[in-house]
């Protein structure tokens, strides 16, 4: 399956798009985000600027996604989704963390583009524990891989032990697939 999990800077990645963590302004932050646009550029702003806002300061709702080039960036494009706040769980959080991946994805195929990288959405600020994040996104990867051909999608961790994490989750689901070949 061309899925794979590495530990990296997601800055570093020559993909046609890496995703960024961002939140509804789109105006930049910390995070994932931070380091997205120091290694962009001030242009990154600029187009983000230009981003249509649907109510003021918004320019993406949670689970929504957008597109910009990628400037000084390796990678030829920046798709920005913003995903939930984690409150407990009971406000809906895992379908919008789910939004997130499958937008993404929409956007990707919609521009004729094949190599993605996701950070691990939500996990940092926005405080999503990992395991259920990284439930959600190998289930809806795995998914979008089952019903559309994609090049290669990469989820990019920052540390080990969070890479660790999402491989579990990923050698769960895939163990999960074997019953049918028992019979
Ligand atoms: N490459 C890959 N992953 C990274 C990098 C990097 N360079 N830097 C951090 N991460 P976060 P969120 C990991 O907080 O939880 C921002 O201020 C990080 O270790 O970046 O969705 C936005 O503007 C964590 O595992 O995003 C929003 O306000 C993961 O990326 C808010 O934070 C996501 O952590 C979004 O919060």
């Amino acid at each position: 399956m061309p899925l794979k999990i590495i530990t990296a800077d997601i800055t570093t990645l020559r993909v046609d798009a890496i995703v960024n963590a961002a939140n509804p302004g789109l105006l930049g932050g910390g995070g994932v985000d931070g380091a997205i646009h120091r290694a962009a550029g001030p242009a990154l702003l600029q187009a983000c600027r230009q981003l249509p806002e649907s109510t003021p300061g918004v320019r993406c709702r949670t689970g929504e996604a957008r597109i910009t080039p990628g400037f000084d960036l390796p990678a030829h494009y920046v798709i920005h989704t913003v995903g939930p706040v984690w409150h407990g769980g009971t406000q809906g959080e895992p379908l919008l963390l789910e939004r997130c991946y499958r937008n993404a994805l929409r956007l990707l195929r919609e521009h004729g583009l094949r190599t993605i990288a996701f950070p691990a959405i939500s996990c940092g600020v926005y405080g999503y524990p990992t395991a259920p994040a990284a439930a959600v996104a190998i289930a809806t990867l795995r998914d979008e891989l089952s019903h559309a051909q994609q090049a290669g999608i990469t989820l990019c961790c920052f540390s080990d032990n969070v890479s660790a994490v999402f491989q579990h989750a990923l050698d769960a689901a895939a163990a999960g697939d074997t019953p049918f070949s028992a019979t």
